[in-house]
């Protein structure tokens, strides 16, 4: 039988082979992922550890905290705290930076999380996780500000996913490849399930919230009246269409069987420039989808090109099967 490999052992054969992931970033991805392991104890205790329901408290993006988002989000700051391969972090649930506290050595990294992505499906027992993108400070100063986290996502030295749904499952890139592991609640560790994601170019599935429709703009009007068309309209083929209303799981089937997501600017809020945040959600995920062969774009650039000019920055996403994202992307430009 072929020998499992953990993540630490694939983290240690990267280093090596090709010097990818310096040390300190070996660390700090261990510890995002034994971040995530605590999480997924808590997800999978329900309403038997207590954790379901509201925290009756408002994030800095005016949405109500779950207990879960908080606790999450707490896991992941004391992990990632006292290692020293950290400056500082920053989270949707926090609303400035937060710096790693002086007694504990500075590192030269700067993490960045959506700690419990897909909040609404945390009480219906629906699929939630984890996302976290990884950019190196400037190094040109001391001290850390939160103008350093203001790099465009193409900056990004690693980024990743932990899906906590039937199975626990960590999707990381360093910049060479998606590769999957899965938990092993009796050993305790996450192991190499799937190395070189690749995603199809072409496929015959969108999600989307049908119910923004009539707020739409119009190219994404005809994408998807032109998905629903089927065989008999322009696109000559039926679509199906999925909406798990977590990012996490939306992105994690795209990655394994493909398919298009986007989550589109709309007139609910017009000076919005969509729902989801670039730095914490867009960001990671879109370097994911490229990794695995796929595209990400705001409907009119590539996502990892888009310089951010604050923290809890939102945008427009569009990502997955490569032509698919290209035809959305073109219908934006009026092709
Ligand atoms: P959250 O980070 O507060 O959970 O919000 C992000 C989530 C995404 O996971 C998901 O794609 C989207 O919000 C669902 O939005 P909607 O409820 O409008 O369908
Ligand atoms: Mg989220």
């Amino acid at each position: 039988m072929a020998q499992k490999v953990s993540l630490t052992r694939y983290l240690v054969e990267q280093q090596r082979v090709d010097g990818s992931i310096p040390a300190q970033l070996r660390l700090l991805l261990e510890v995002v992922a034994r971040a995530c392991k605590s999480i997924s104890m808590a997800v999978n205790k329900g309403a038997l550890g207590g954790v379901l329901g509201s925290a009756e408290s408002e994030n800095v993006q005016g949405e109500v905290q779950k207990k879960l988002d908080i606790i999450s989000n707490e896991v992941l700051i004391e992990a990632n705290e006292w290692g020293g391969h950290l400056a500082a972090m920053a989270s949707e649930e926090m609303d400035s930076i937060h710096l790693v506290p002086s007694r504990y050595p500075q590192g030269e990294y700067l993490l960045l999380f959506d700690p419990l992505d897909g909040s609404s499906n945390i009480d219906v027992n629906v699929s939630i996780g984890t996302i976290f993108s990884v950019l190196k400070k400037p190094d040109d100063h001391p001290g850390v500000q939160e103008a350093d986290f203001l790099q465009a996502g193409a900056k990004q030295v690693a980024a990743g996913y932990c899906v906590y749904g039937p199975s626990t499952t960590l999707v990381l890139t360093v910049g060479d490849g998606v590769a999957m592991f899965t938990l092993d609640r009796e050993q305790g560790s996450f192991v190499l399930t799937q190395e070189n994601v690749q995603i199809p170019a072409d496929t015959k599935e969108f999600a989307i919230n049908m119910s923004n429709m009539r707020h739409w703009d119009a190219p994404v009007k005809r994408y998807v009246d032109e998905c629903l068309a089927g065989k008999d309209g322009p696109r000559g083929k039926d679509f199906n269409m999925r909406w798990i209303a977590s990012m996490v799981a939306d992105v994690h089937r795209i990655l394994t069987r493909g398919g298009i997501f986007m989550y589109p600017w709309d007139k609910r809020e017009p000076e919005k420039a969509g729902k989801l945040r670039l730095m914490y959600e867009a960001n990671p995920m879109a370097w994911l989808v490229e990794q695995a062969g796929g595209a990400a774009t705001n409907g009119r650039q590539r996502i990892l090109d888009l310089q951010p000019a604050k923290l809890h920055e939102r945008v427009a996403v569009f990502l997955g099967s490569k032509n698919e994202v290209e035809r959305v992307t073109g219908y934006h430009s009026g092709a």
